[in-house]
């Protein structure tokens, strides 16, 4: 039986740091000083227990879905097709200021959709809001594509108007489509792409398939075994899913972006790769303000706390968006982990009833974003 477990520990001969060190195949959920919430089976569940960890059961996996994912959970959230339909209303009701494009197609040859708004010529901002790398982050795909709405909806307004005639704004809700597909279909918890693998396994992590230091670490959370939910692929850029963004990132050239995920209410901004710090003081200091900015925006909408911190201060990774798109070109980067903040609340399977405030937060730290980007001179994201 799998099951959703806390581990913990008061040995410091064992922090929880090098339990994310072994190969153990674990699906990995909350990490932080406290407590670290994993997915597992009872032989990983064992084989923890016996290096001298604390384990807690929490809930069998299947408990917790039928828990939180009851059958109208459903209702309230996007599928593939129904975000295109939506898409394209938002396309046509205002083809001046706004044009849907295809950027790309999935393993399975769904389209990812891109939806640019706003002003298209001469000197203006570039931003890129994308949304749910990974297929059961369903308030990922939510978040953008009512930034996409509210954008477009409020456009004739002052405050819109003026962000909208500077800046060229690009909302991708859904990166991984047929993983979203196949979470609302047969297995809600699924992550990664619908990719077969060599051995037979599925699924590469679009979070790890990037070009910026791709590969270099071989972790649980950022790991080489096809059938890992990390699974880093087998090079850099083998997903379509992810050479749609490469292709769309290196062909704009966006001052600042926000990719979308969820759990744990985090802002993380580079690096994922290492522990160190970003080299360059001006991009250290405009990262860490702009997510300190964005998480008291946050704040002052509900009083949820969003916590800004490097990726890697969460856990390591290599191959992720934010690495690629700041260490390739400048970029300013945020990776957004939407509410809620724990497993207990739901974890991935947020209730449809807070999409509504889980976007009016997140809206006031997208306007947040795009805000500084249009006062900061031009050279502030300069390349590394
Ligand atoms: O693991 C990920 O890709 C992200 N977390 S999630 O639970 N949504 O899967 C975090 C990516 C940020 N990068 C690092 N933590 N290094
Ligand atoms: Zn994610």
């Amino acid at each position: 039986m799998e099951l959703i477990v806390e581990v913990t520990s008061d040995e410091p001969t064992h922090p929880l740091s090098k339990l994310l060190t072994i190969p153990l195949g674990l699906d990995v959920w909350e990490a932080n000083a406290n407590r670290l919430v994993v997915r597992a089976g009872e032989p990983q569940i064992d084989r923890i227990t016996k290096m001298g960890y604390r384990i807690r059961q929490i809930v069998p996996v299947e408990k917790h879905i039928s828990t939180f994912a009851a059958d109208d959970a459903q209702k309230g959230y996007h599928s593939a097709a129904s975000l295109e339909e939506g898409m394209r209303q938002l396309a046509e009701t205002r083809p001046d200021l706004c044009a849907l494009h295809e950027i790309g197609r999935s393993v399975e040859g769904r389209p990812i959709w891109g939806l640019q708004i706003g002003e298209r010529n001469g000197d203006r901002r570039k931003l890129l809001f994308m949304g749910c790398h990974h297929a059961r982050e369903w308030t990922a795909v939510e978040v953008p594509f009512l930034l996409a709405r509210d954008l477009i909806e409020n456009a004739d307004t002052p405050d819109m108007s003026r962000r909208l005639t500077q800046a060229e704004i690009w909302v991708v809700p859904m990166v991984n489509p047929d993983g979203h597909e196949f979470s609302r279909t047969d297995d809600r918890l699924w992550r990664k792409n619908r990719r077969r693998n060599a051995d037979g396994s599925i699924g590469v992590d679009p979070n790890r398939n990037y070009g910026y230091m791709w590969g270099i670490l071989d972790v649980p959370t950022s790991s080489h075994v096809p059938s890992d939910e990390t699974y880093v692929g087998p090079r850099a850029f083998s997903e379509p899913e992810t050479r749609a963004v490469r292709d769309l990132v290196s062909t704009r050239k966006f001052d600042g972006l926000i990719t979308y995920h969820s759990f744990s209410q985090l802002v993380l901004y580079p690096w994922g790769y290492t522990a160190e710090e970003i080299k360059d003081p001006v991009d250290r200091a405009t990262h860490s303000d702009l997510a300190r900015g964005m998480s008291e925006c946050i704040c002052a909408v509900h009083g949820k706390i969003y916590t800004p911190q490097p990726s890697s201060k969460l856990y390591p990774t290599a191959g992720d968006t934010t690495d690629w798109t700041y260490g390739e070109y400048g970029i300013s980067s945020f990776t957004i982990e939407l509410r809620p903040k724990t497993v207990e609340e739901g974890g991935f399977i947020l209730p449809a009833s807070e999409i509504r405030p889980a976007w009016e937060e997140n809206r006031a730290a997208a306007l947040h974003l795009i805000d500084r980007m249009l006062q900061a001179p031009a050279d502030a994201a300069a390349a590394v």
